[in-house]
């Protein structure tokens, strides 16, 4: 693929985040004004590398081209909300849900049932409409929902693990998944003792 032209589809893919983040945030306000918390803890966004993105067609075995690229990799831009509590994920998705011009074209719910890793986290797929040669076009971006939990030990387990270049051992490997377990464990607990506190308050 040549550089010029890669990099051209490259600033779509940063155009198409920089619109969803700005949404977003207006979205954390709006939800923080009507819960009366930070609903949305952080939100933070990326453009995968090329090499990432080559890794992945690879991984996946398509043929390298433009088409291939667009059909099926969802996630080139990326964007990552994290919230304090589980059922945040939730609201937080509804509310995206309700959003006018975002269109959600795929759904993961690793939340009712994590991967075999351990991972979880909620994921849309969506398409957000930017600007390009006086037309309007839809570009696909990938929002991860989590908790801080979650995210806490999706970032550890990044490096440690899931993009590690050094094998771990299978006990330490297991030890990860179990800790992923635990902190899920957590994040239940917490979600229904903040749902009992709302019952007594409503
Ligand atoms: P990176 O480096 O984070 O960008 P598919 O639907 O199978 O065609 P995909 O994208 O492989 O496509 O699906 P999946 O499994 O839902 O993974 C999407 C992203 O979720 C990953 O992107 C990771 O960001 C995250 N993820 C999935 N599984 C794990 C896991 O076990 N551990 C951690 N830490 N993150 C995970 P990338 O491109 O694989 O990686």
């Amino acid at each position: 693929m040549r550089d010029r032209e890669f990099n051209k589809l490259m600033n779509l893919y940063e155009k198409a985040a920089n619109k969803l983040l700005e949404e977003l945030y207006m979205l954390k306000e709006y939800l923080k004004s009507t819960y009366d918390y930070d609903v949305i803890n952080t939100i933070s966004s990326r453009i995968k590398t090329p090499q990432s993105i080559l890794n992945k067609m690879n991984k996946k075995k398509y043929k390298l081209n433009y088409k291939n690229l667009i059909q099926n990799i969802d996630d080139i831009a990326g964007v990552r909300i994290a919230c304090p509590i589980k059922s945040d994920i939730f609201t937080i998705k509804r509310a995206i849900e309700n959003m006018e011009d975002i269109r959600i074209i795929k759904e993961k719910d690793y939340i009712s049932q994590p991967k075999e890793s351990g991972y979880s986290a909620y994921h849309l797929i969506v398409e957000v409409p930017i600007e390009f040669k006086d037309k309007e076009i839809y570009v696909k971006c990938e929002i991860q929902i989590r908790t801080m939990a979650m995210d806490f030990w999706a970032t550890a387990e990044h490096k440690m693990r899931y993009k590690s270049k050094k094998k771990l051992s299978w006990f330490d490997s297991q030890k990860l998944s179990w800790y992923a377990k635990i902190l899920n464990m957590l994040d239940t607990k917490l979600s229904t003792i903040y749902a009992k506190q709302e019952e007594n308050i409503n």
